[in-house]
């Protein structure tokens, strides 16, 4: 190909026009010189436009969010739209600005683009009707999120004065106390709201669905209800406790004939009775302990002393699942908190006796990986099954987690326990701890027969508060550090996400180059209103008292009132953390977000080391508080 000629290159860079007076004088000298043009320079122009109108595609959704984002900062300053509105516009308390450190990621998650337009739109019954839809908008049609009857933001936007109500009781360098309390009321306004929604649509029933107004069974025993006694008890929501204990008086009755989960009963509901009996004294909720405990024990009756999965507590018989004889790692070595501290409540000791034959028989059993467990275990022999695979999140998890708490609920004393644990630790370092790129967050991946996975479930993040947990009990600094580490990656599992909420399964990027270290699958783009990180970053404030892990969970509780709160009451799980715009609810408020999630909300904003003092109590995997024993015993 020839180089372009000289004359080539002036007529494509200087003008020869000597100005014009009109648009269509432009247009005829425009199109001469065009037609005066050579075809290699007019192939050049062609193909520069070209090259400009792919490049500009390619680069708008980016910078249509920088302006989003600048439109959303520019909001602010003018006082239209802060991020946080609807817990402003219901005469609730007033929330402090966030920390300045939280003001500089807010845009990071890019903008809450539906938030702005709300704002605008003004009127916010508009948003009130059946699913998702397209509404009209005077500028043509626009996408906007609306539930039924539940449209999550409604309310934002909706009162033009916020920002000026936020100023006028809001000192612009409020002092360390008053946000402290600002930020507790906060978490007992989310509970009141997700008590309402419970209360109002599924007032005995197991779980809220809140989009639809109604509620779904799981063991229909009052899941939600038991769960938040102690999450009431210790927010002192005094008149929403006292309403639940006479539920649980009058109303809640074992004698029923309903299969149940062992794990899932034995953590949130014998738990949930027994720290609600503690920190209460009141004796209703021990007997009540005591009945689901005797009514569960039927699940030992194996011929390996491994527990089946599930009990029918009314007729005290229990099974595996349909489909094996296999019960979860998990859930058979993560109830023993529970049975024992019921042994030492009630003197009986066949309920300790049959939660450590478990570990012991695990304690001894081939097919571990330097201290790392399969996912499950035969009830008929006893041996682990489906050997190979290495995980610390979902049928795993507890374990490693109940290893450290028993040993710490016993008196630090029973030192298989803690070998065990300290092995596993061992084991992930080995095995399970790699960098991501571009940020270098160390994660915990998954080994299948040898081959890593980069993939963390968000149930993984349990493990940086359980780490910091075992260093405060007196387990190398190490591991302190290590939860450090972990613990921002949790965090930015959030932070990385449009939503600003975790997705339920990470995919972590190792490659150099790569733009962002979180990647998310379709399929697990769903949001649960999970509490492990919001637990992790309690310990992590706890331990280092870095206000950094309180500014955390202040913007992961912002986005959970941002895009899963639904106006109506109650919160619910979402599909999709990737779009602000349609995070497409799935209508169901677990039980573990009023008996976790929020609980350690309150306990992470607390300054208070004594507000279930982790020297006198161990929490169990449910967020339920139960006594470390006595040296004596
Ligand atoms: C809870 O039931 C418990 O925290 C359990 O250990 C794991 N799953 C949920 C919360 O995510």
């Amino acid at each position: 190909m020839l180089p372009p000629s000289r004359r080539d290159f002036v007529s494509l860079t200087v003008s020869e026009s000597g100005g014009y007076t009109n648009g269509k004088q432009r247009r005829q000298s425009c199109w001469r010189k065009w037609k005066q043009l050579s075809r290699l320079q007019r192939s050049l122009i062609l193909f520069v436009l070209v090259l400009l109108l792919i490049g500009g595609i390619a680069t708008y959704p980016s910078l249509s969010a920088q302006w989003g984002d600048t439109a959303v900062e520019e909001n602010s300053v003018e006082g239209k739209q802060p991020f946080v509105v609807e817990l402003k516009n219901q005469g609730r308390p007033l929330l402090p600005e966030p920390p300045s450190e939280q003001r500089r990621n807010s845009h990071k998650r890019g903008p809450p683009v539906l938030q702005s337009r709300l704002q605008n739109k003004g009127n916010s019954s508009e948003l009130r009707g059946a699913e998702v839809k397209n509404v009209e908008e005077g500028d043509g049609s626009k996408p906007l999120i609306s539930w039924r009857g539940a449209v999550i933001e409604a309310e934002q936007g909706t009162d033009p004065n916020a920002k000026e109500k936020e100023k006028a009781v809001e000192p612009e360098d409020p002092s360390a106390a008053q946000l402290v309390e600002s930020r507790l009321e906060a978490v007992r306004e989310a509970f009141r709201h997700a008590w309402k929604g419970y209360k109002d649509f599924a007032w005995g029933h197991d779980e809220l669905k809140p989009v639809s107004k109604s509620y779904s069974e799981w063991f229909g025993l009052g899941l939600t209800l038991i769960d938040a006694l102690d999450t009431m008890w210790i927010l002192d929501l005094k008149k929403e406790f006292e309403e639940a204990k006479q539920w649980v008086a009058t109303e809640l009755s074992f004698n029923k004939n309903v299969d149940v989960n062992l794990f899932e009963s034995t953590i949130r509901i014998l738990g949930g009775l027994l720290s609600t009996y503690h920190l209460t004294g009141d004796a209703l909720f021990l007997e009540k302990a005591k009945d689901i405990g005797s009514r569960l024990m039927p699940a030992f009756s194996t011929p390996s002393k491994i527990p089946y999965s599930d009990v029918n507590i009314g007729k005290g018989t229990a099974h595996p699942p349909r489909w094996t004889s296999d019960s979860t790692v998990a859930e058979v070595t993560s109830i023993q908190l529970e049975f024992r501290e019921l042994g030492r409540l009630t003197g009986d000791p066949k309920y300790q006796a049959a939660v450590m034959e478990v570990m012991q028989q695990v304690h001894k059993l081939e097919g571990k990986h330097d201290g790392l467990v399969p996912m499950f275990i035969n009830t008929n022999n006893g041996q682990f099954t489906h050997l190979g695979i290495y995980t610390l999140g979902a049928r795993a998890d507890s374990y490693y987690e109940y290893l450290l708490k028993q040993w710490i609920q016993g008196g630090k004393k029973e030192t298989e326990l803690l070998e065990d644990y300290l092995q596993a630790v061992e084991g992930i370092k080995k095995n399970l701890l790699k960098k991501s790129s571009p940020l270098g967050l160390t994660f915990v991946g998954e080994l299948s027969h040898g081959h890593f996975t980069p993939k963390m479930d968000h149930l993984v993040c349990f493990l940086p508060g359980t780490l910091a947990l075992g260093a405060h009990h007196g387990l190398a600094t190490e591991h302190m550090e290590l939860a450090q580490q972990l613990m921002e990656t949790c965090y930015q599992m959030y932070t990385q996400m449009e939503t600003g909420l975790a997705p339920e399964i990470a995919h972590f990027s190792m490659q150099t180059g790569s733009i962002q270290d979180v990647d998310v699958k379709l399929a697990d783009r769903h949001n649960l209103l999970r509490p492990e990180t919001v637990e992790s970053l309690f310990y992590l404030y706890r331990f280092t008292k870095d206000k950094k892990y309180q500014n955390w969970g202040w913007e992961i509780l912002q986005s959970f009132n941002t895009y899963t709160r639904v106006e109506t009451g109650g919160y619910t799980s979402i599909n999709n953390v990737r779009d602000p715009k349609y995070p497409s609810p799935r209508d169901k408020m677990e039980s573990f977000f009023l008996g976790e999630t929020l609980k350690y909300f309150y306990l992470l904003f607390s300054d208070d080391p004594n507000l279930i003092s982790l020297d006198k109590y161990v929490f169990n995997t449910e967020a339920h508080p139960l006594p470390i024993w006595p040296q004596a015993e």
